[in-house]
Parts: structure tokens; sequence; C-alpha cells
């Protein structure tokens, strides 16, 4: 089995350095808008057949050293209560927002055997048909960036409603914030019984917060979090979309690998946090879109940078963009093999 990723995240020695890409099934690969042309993306994510179809599809393409199950962190919400859908255009909508105390004490906090079943089949089969060619990652959001999509009711650029919440009822946040704790916990685990080999834990909005506030009433959670998953013995990667001024705080996280966005150089992340973490990224998504060479060079940069870290995997340092040509992305990944040789 190729076991470079997983080795990398426990710090142990690697013939070279692991890479794969945040959003590697996605739009950007047209077998995937295959897919999509006959089924909407909640079906997709709710069969696990389909699922697992399109988690492979980058896997056999681009020679990643790693598959990350093809489902969304919205999908539990669902199952808490709120209703979901995607818009084309417009991306998440959840039901009306849960902005006070009884539209928080209204959601449920679900038995993932039971609601999402189906993301635990996709998981089995996964395993099944991935046969150890390469591990397979779990992943789920964090209370946080959950809470921002179930108050705001979609995507937001300000988190008015989120913000007001925070700031006019205290304990309804912390509820919230609890429930989907527990919520979170259970769901990860489930993940990892079903056979998930690592996880990633997203709180893409985090850095919206002052670390202080971050601080004081988000990072207890995310520990609470990062702490029950690591019990069960798996690695736990830790991604937030703009880090930089809350890695301070982020130092203290109860995980093994800290996810870099593209706005931090990996060398001063490193300096920030200590050897203590194996540092994930941070290739901008943008870089794609230059010439072969322009990209090879950017990815030596990072690699360069990363080996001031405690350890380092290759990603970008968001998501994948659609506009993505599938070959500059393989070529990538030949790249970071090639010159991140030990
Ligand atoms: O039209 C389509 O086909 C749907 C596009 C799409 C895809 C491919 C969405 C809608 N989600 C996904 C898959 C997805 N989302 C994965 C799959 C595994 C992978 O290949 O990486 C993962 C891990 C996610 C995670 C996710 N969803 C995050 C956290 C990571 C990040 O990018 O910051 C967030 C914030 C979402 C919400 C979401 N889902 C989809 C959209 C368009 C959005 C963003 C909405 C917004 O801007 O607020």
């Amino acid at each position: 089995m190729n076991d470079r990723f997983l080795r990398a995240c426990r710090k142990q020695p690697v013939d070279t350095v692991p890479v794969w890409i945040m959003r590697q099934a996605g739009r950007y690969l047209p077998e995937y808008m295959e897919v999509r042309r006959q089924h909407d993306f909640l079906t997709v994510c709710k069969t696990p057949e389909l699922a697992a179809q399109v988690t492979l599809q980058p896997v056999d393409r681009l020679g990643v050293d790693a598959a990350i199950l093809f489902s969304d962190i919205l999908i539990p919400v669902e199952a808490m209560g709120v209703p979901l859908q995607f818009l084309e255009k417009k991306g998440p909508v959840l039901g009306q927002g849960v902005r006070d105390r009884s539209a928080v004490e209204a959601l449920r906090v679900p038995d993932p055997v039971r609601s999402l079943g189906f993301v635990l089949d996709a998981i089995r089969v996964l395993r099944k048909r991935l046969a150890d060619k390469v591990p397979l990652i779990g992943f789920s959001g964090l209370p946080f960036t959950l809470a921002s999509y179930m108050v705001e009711g979609g995507k937001s650029k300000d988190f008015a409603a989120l913000r007001s919440l925070m700031k006019d009822d205290r304990k309804a946040f912390a509820s919230l914030m609890d429930k989907l704790t527990e919520a979170t916990i259970a769901y990860l685990g489930a993940q990892i019984s079903a056979g998930a080999q690592a996880v990633q834990i997203f709180d893409t909005w985090a850095g919206i917060l002052e670390p202080a506030e971050y601080q004081a009433r988000v990072f207890p959670y995310t520990c609470r979090v990062a702490e029950a998953v690591r019990g069960k013995g798996v690695p736990v990667i830790h991604f937030t979309e703009s880090c930089a001024k809350l890695l301070p705080v982020l130092k203290d996280l109860p995980v093994d690998v800290l996810s870099i966005d593209w706005r931090v150089p990996l060398d001063q992340a490193a300096a920030a946090v200590g050897p203590k973490f194996v540092l994930q990224g941070n290739l901008a998504p943008e870089a794609l879109f230059r010439p072969r060479a322009e990209l090879e060079a950017a990815a030596g940069d990072i690699l360069a940078r990363g080996r001031k870290a405690g350890g380092h995997i290759f990603n970008l340092g968001h998501g994948i963009l659609p506009k993505t040509d599938p070959e500059a992305a393989a070529a990538l990944v030949a790249a970071v093999h090639r010159l991140g040789r030990k």
C-alpha cells in the first residue's frame, strides 16, 4: 500500500512528500461533470455507489497519495433537523436560520448510524474498492463553521446574524456549539468505525473572529472534537481558511497536522507553531493556471519552506478551482513526488 500520507501524518520517514488536493473530486474533472449531468449534488452525496465513484476519480487520474470521501460538511445539518438544499448559482440554502434559543433547542443530535448511514456505507464501499491502494480521509465541519451556515441560513459575506447571536445571546450560542460538538464527535467516530483512516476537520470561517474571541468561544469546542477523535487512534488534520492571526492559538490544538492557507508562507507558519506539527499546504489554487515551469517552481518553493516544519504534506492552500485544467493538477502531483524525494 502507498502509506506515505499516513506515515507523514505520524512523522514517520517517507520516500517523498505526500500530496493530495482539497476538493480533488469536483467540477474541474469532466468525469465528475458527467456524473453531475445525471444526478444533483445531494443525490451524489447520498448514494454510496455514486459518492464512491466520484471519490475515486482523482485517485485514478492524478496519482494523489490519499482519497477524501466525497460529501459535504453540511450533510449532517439535515440530520439535525435543518432543511438543506444546494441551488445551482446560489450554493447551500439551510431553512430559516437558527437564530434564537427555541431554534437551538429544536435541533437534534443525530445518531449517525441511523441517519447518516449513506456516508458510512460510502466509506465501506471505498475501503473495499481502494483495497489499500491509498488511505481514505473522512471529514467534518467544526462547530463554529457549521454554526455559521445554520445561523445565516446559507453562505454569508458579513456573518451579521451569527455575530448578533454571539453578542446578544451568549447562552444560545454556547448551547448551539455544544450540540454541534456532540453531533460532530459522534459523526467522526462513526466514520472512523466504518473505515476512515484519517480525518480532516474544517473550520473554514474561524478567521472572521479576533484571536481572543476565537480562543474563548470557539477553540474549546474544537479541542473537544479533536481530543475525542484522536482517542480513536487516527491522525487529525485541522483546516481554517485564514489562519495567520490564529496561529498563536492554534499551536495548542491537540491535532497532528495543521493545514495552512495560501496567505502564510509555510516556513513562517512553522516558526509560529513550532516543530510539534506536521504542516499541510499551501500552494495558492491560482498557481495551477500558470505555465508548467512556473507551477513547478512554485511547488519547489513550498517544498523548501515545508522542510522547516515538523513534517510536510503537500496540498493547495484552499480548494482547487473549477476552471483548473486536470492536466495541470496531475503535473503538480508528479512534480511534488519528484522534487520532494528524500
Ligand atoms: O455543484 C457541485 O457539484 C457542488 C460543489 C461542491 C462540491 C464538489 C460543494 C458545494 N461541496 C463539494 C464537495 C466538498 N465540500 C468536499 C468533498 C471532498 C473533496 O474532494 O475535497 C469537501 C471536503 C467539502 C467541504 C466544504 N463544503 C467546506 C469546507 C472546506 C472549504 O472549502 O472551505 C465548505 C465551507 C463547504 C460548503 C460548500 N459546499 C458547496 C459549496 C459551494 C460550499 C461553499 C459555500 C460558501 O461559499 O459558503
